[in-house]
């Protein structure tokens, strides 16, 4: 019933009445792990860390029952009579949002951080800029938000329609914002992971700084991998070490993202990948963890303790790991939460290869990585709504992915998430995907998608 599923759950039959009160204490144990104890005589939790106290009250509430997920619980409620032992099977537990494409406004942002605490889920990775937007406020070049924070028209469904959306779109966050955001979710034992992506996906910066690039161009209003890439020079370096200075002063976390994908063309002063290692040895001389998608292996030496992020499958991460590199896996085979859900003619913008429930629940990552995140592409995300549609419920299964220990039961996780999970989601409001297909108004006839 509990979800992820615990390292080991005895129920001692019975239940007893619960109003709150809670007997804590720190013991030795795994990190972020915890004992969990109902009995006649009451609650108690024996946390190893302030992590492990935190996830015993997310399982004290799944036993709580739904209505504990609602924005006022109930007082009193009713709880099994068990005892649950429980710590997490990998330490990096992510989920990457891309709020460059669509903008997500700051209350959706904070939701989502609560949904990732109720899944015992510890990265928030926010893909910040990219071509079609710039979400970061900076002090020093106000352009880069002002300008780049908003495109004139979004292509309308895939790249490959003929078609735009023909409205414009746009926001940012404030430095404040994104203070608050990384407080709030601190405080729920999620780090948040900025990423500005450099020297591809970057034409909202071109436009608003054009010296920055070798072709000029606005916000981009199309999809895909845009050759477009910053002038690799050292002007363009010094101006992204003051844009990454901005960002450590609000982000206080080990690590920072660089991106480094589908960059075309490479920015390539004396090599491919110039721009990258420059820009991570900045990272790493300011104290922090380089983060790039696996394209960046192929920049030549970077500091070893970069971080790699494998979504062309695992080969890459195998690679990354063979250089000293620690790996977080997000192959987009399994991982990949824009990718459709079903062959279901309904399914809304259908774009990349089937990715279902079982799939991302399949997915087994190796020991010996960090972890592993699940990405969510928004090209085709425009709300929340939206968001919840594809999030949801991959998500809940790719938590059980990287918290409970290998050896899974798809039908026996199935049955759980059904009857026990999806009503705490209910709960909560969260607009998932029925396990039998979209509700009408989730279907979205005529946006064109490119099912592959
Ligand atoms: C590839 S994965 C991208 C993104 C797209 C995504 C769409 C990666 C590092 N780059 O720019 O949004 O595919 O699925």
């Amino acid at each position: 019933m509990i979800l992820p599923r615990p390292v080991s759950f005895a129920g001692g039959g019975g239940e007893v009445g619960f109003d709150g009160a809670v007997h804590v204490s720190r013991v030795g144990g795994p990190a972020e792990g915890y004992r969990l104890s109902i009995t006649r005589d009451g609650v108690r939790i024996r946390a190893s860390d302030d992590a492990g106290e935190f996830y015993a009250r997310q399982t004290l509430r799944q036993l709580s029952g739904p209505a504990a997920f609602r924005a006022v619980p109930p007082d009193r409620v009713v709880l099994p009579v068990c005892e649950v032992e429980d710590h997490p099977r990998f330490g990096w537990r992510g989920v990457m949002l891309d709020v460059a494409r669509h903008f997500l406004p700051k209350p959706d942002l904070l939701r989502y951080v609560d949904l990732l605490a109720a899944h015992k889920l510890n990265v928030l990775h926010l893909h910040l800029t990219d071509d079609q937007g710039w979400r970061f406020e900076s002090l020093r070049f106000p352009r880069l938000h002002e300008v780049g924070g908003w495109r004139a028209d979004s292509r309308f469904g895939d790249r490959r329609s003929g078609g735009m959306a023909g409205r414009p779109h746009g926001g940012y966050y404030t430095q404040d914002d994104l203070r608050e955001v990384v407080a709030y979710a601190a405080r729920r034992h999620i780090a948040v992971v900025p990423e500005i992506d450099v020297p591809g996906h970057s034409q909202a910066a071109v436009a608003a700084y054009p010296h920055l690039g070798a072709h000029g161009g606005g916000v981009w209003t199309d999809w895909g991998v845009n050759p477009n890439v910053l002038r690799p020079d050292e002007s363009t370096v010094d101006f992204y070490r003051q844009v990454f200075d901005e960002v450590l002063d609000v982000f206080p976390g080990e690590v920072i993202g660089l991106g480094g994908d589908e960059a075309e063309g490479g920015a390539a002063e004396g090599g491919d990948g110039w721009f990258v290692r420059r820009i991570a040895q900045h990272l790493h001389q300011r104290g922090r963890r380089p983060f790039g998608w696996d394209e960046v292996l192929d920049a030549g030496p970077l500091p070893t303790r970069t971080v790699i992020a494998s979504w062309r499958g695992e080969d890459p991460g195998l690679t990354a790991s063979e250089r000293g590199h620690d790996v977080v896996m997000c192959p987009e085979e399994h991982l990949y939460l824009d990718y459709r859900q079903s062959d279901d003619p309904r399914e809304p913008v259908p774009v990349g290869t089937v990715t279902t429930l079982e799939d991302v629940y399949r997915y087994e990552p190796p020991d010996w990585v960090l972890g592993a995140q699940a990405n969510v592409w928004t090209e085709h995300l425009d709300s929340p709504r939206r968001l919840d549609y594809a999030a949801f419920p991959r998500l809940s299964a790719f938590a059980e992915v990287v918290w409970s220990p290998a050896g899974r039961d798809v039908a026996e996780f199935r049955t759980r998430l059904a009857e026990h999970h999806l009503p705490r989601l209910d709960a909560l409001g969260v607009e998932y995907r029925p396990l039998d297909g979209p509700r009408p108004w989730q279907e979205l006839p005529g946006v064109p998608g490119f099912p592959r």
